[in-house]
């Protein structure tokens, strides 16, 4: 089998080790703010990147060696990789993963010998899940990458590609209800265009809402429980993705009445190519009830496109976990790795050393998160800062008792707006650096 003999499973540490392959802030029992880091965070392993990243890039072919990967893939590489991938994942003590159905079991020449080489897999996964406590986060099917989605799954102006994709959610769903998974998610993959002369955008975004709608309705029909969510991204592969934002996403759940069903999963690399922080991406989220799930990865702002690095940095780790506590945490999501080991770092090992990374700086920035709240220093700034609305006109304004002939009244009275306070930026930032 061939998978990580060298390894043994990962032990936190503390800060004061410099072993690079233990844990320095993720204690997986440690208790923060009533609950244990495990259960705030749910860390999760992306397959497709974890297991079946190359290393290839538009310049190159794959670097990787995995020693565990035959020559040719076949049925059998696919379920002896999956033995492996689950030796990873207890070594680094992570309770889930996440698949889309290409990535687990190669495709057939048919749709029905991909649905038999999938099954035969799936078995294997479902043996693996019962001799460990990993567990499924959210399954998802690949739409993207055979000629057939070229122009997109659900929105192809091809209706058989609308089809076969259907076909191909359809078993997904399956197979992750077999497997207990928690939730099932839709990335746009090819759903957008390059060209609006070429294209007829409300048809595409008509028959995106049928085809989730469909899914629901199975999901539904087969007693399929998980969560669905909607993976925002504004581009790459096409130059619009339909998926844009959060703030686009949840339109698009609201207008075709698919709210109820379907939450978010959002991405911190896929933020950043929005022209957003993935701060403002969850708040956003959050704040509508909308945060399902987080897909943890960071995007090199320098390259400018989809780099899926591990996330190291402690700000971003910190302004995520302030918002999930804010928010009261995850419910049916967790933090899955959607990041992938630079092409240069080739070796088995690598995939420890960027998990471990990972699962550290989130560590942190919900020690540093807590540590903020628990002093409250933000909340009585926050509430200085909103203090007008608290009572007077601010009230009456909330309250829904002004109107625009009300408040032209009020301020003839007046004469003038009381004075605005600082908004005193640099302390609250000079506060935030405090902590970290
Ligand atoms: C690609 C997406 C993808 C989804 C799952 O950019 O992040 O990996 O998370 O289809
Ligand atoms: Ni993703
Ligand atoms: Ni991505």
């Amino acid at each position: 089998m061939a998978g990580f003999p060298e390894v043994s499973r990962i032990q936190f540490e503390g800060t004061t080790s410099k072993n690079p392959l233990a844990f320095h802030h993720y204690d997986e029992d440690a208790v923060v703010e009533g609950k244990k880091m495990k259960d705030h965070f749910r860390f999760s392993v992306a397959y497709w990147h974890t297991m079946r990243g190359t290393g290839s890039d538009p310049f190159g072919p794959g670097t990787m060696i995995r020693p565990w990967e035959a020559a040719v893939d076949s049925v059998e590489n696919a379920c002896n990789r999956v033995r492996v991938g689950f030796e990873f994942m207890e070594k680094l003590g992570v309770p889930y993963y996440c698949f889309h159905d290409r990535d687990v079991s190669p495709e057939g020449k048919t749709l029905a010998e991909s649905n038999r080489n999938l099954d035969a897999v799936v078995k294997v996964l479902k043996e693996e899940q019962q001799r460990t406590d990993i567990r499924l986060l959210w399954g998802t099917a690949n739409l993207f990458s055979n000629r057939r989605y070229m122009h997109g799954a659900a929105t192809s102006p091809n209706a058989d590609s609308f089809a076969f994709a259907a076909a191909q959610v359809k078993k997904a769903l399956e197979v992750t209800k077999e497997l207990g998974g928690q939730g099932y998610t839709f990335w746009g993959g090819r759903e957008g265009y390059f060209n609006l002369w070429n294209t007829d955008m409300k048809r595409e975004i008509d028959h995106l809402a049928v085809f989730m709608r469909m899914a629901v309705d199975y999901a539904r029909e087969i007693g399929f429980t998980g969560q669905f969510y909607f993976e925002p991204k504004p581009k790459e592969p096409t130059k619009h993705q339909y998926d844009s934002d959060s703030a686009a996403c949840i339109n698009f759940l609201r207008a075709y009445g698919l709210e109820k069903h379907v939450k978010l999963n959002i991405e911190a690399n896929h933020a950043t190519l929005a022209g957003h922080s993935m701060h403002h991406e969850i708040e956003y989220a959050a704040m509508q009830g909308m945060l399902g799930s987080i897909d943890a990865n960071y995007g090199d702002l320098l390259l400018g496109w989809d780099t899926d690095q591990f996330p190291t940095d402690i700000y971003l780790t910190t302004q995520i976990m302030h918002t999930l506590l804010k928010y009261g945490g995850f419910s049916t999501g967790g933090l899955n790795f959607d990041a992938k080991v630079r092409r240069e770092s080739f070796e088995p090992i690598d995939l420890f050393h960027a998990h471990i990374g990972g699962m550290d700086a989130f560590a942190r920035g919900l020690k540093i998160a807590a540590a903020i709240r628990k002093d409250g220093a933000l909340g009585k700034l926050l509430q200085e800062r909103y203090r007008s609305w608290d009572s007077g006109i601010g009230a009456e304004i909330e309250g829904g008792q002004a109107n625009f002939k009300t408040l032209e009244k009020y301020m003839l009275e007046q004469g003038d707006a009381a004075p605005v306070s600082s908004g005193r930026q640099e302390m609250i930032e000079n506060i935030i650096n405090m902590y970290l």
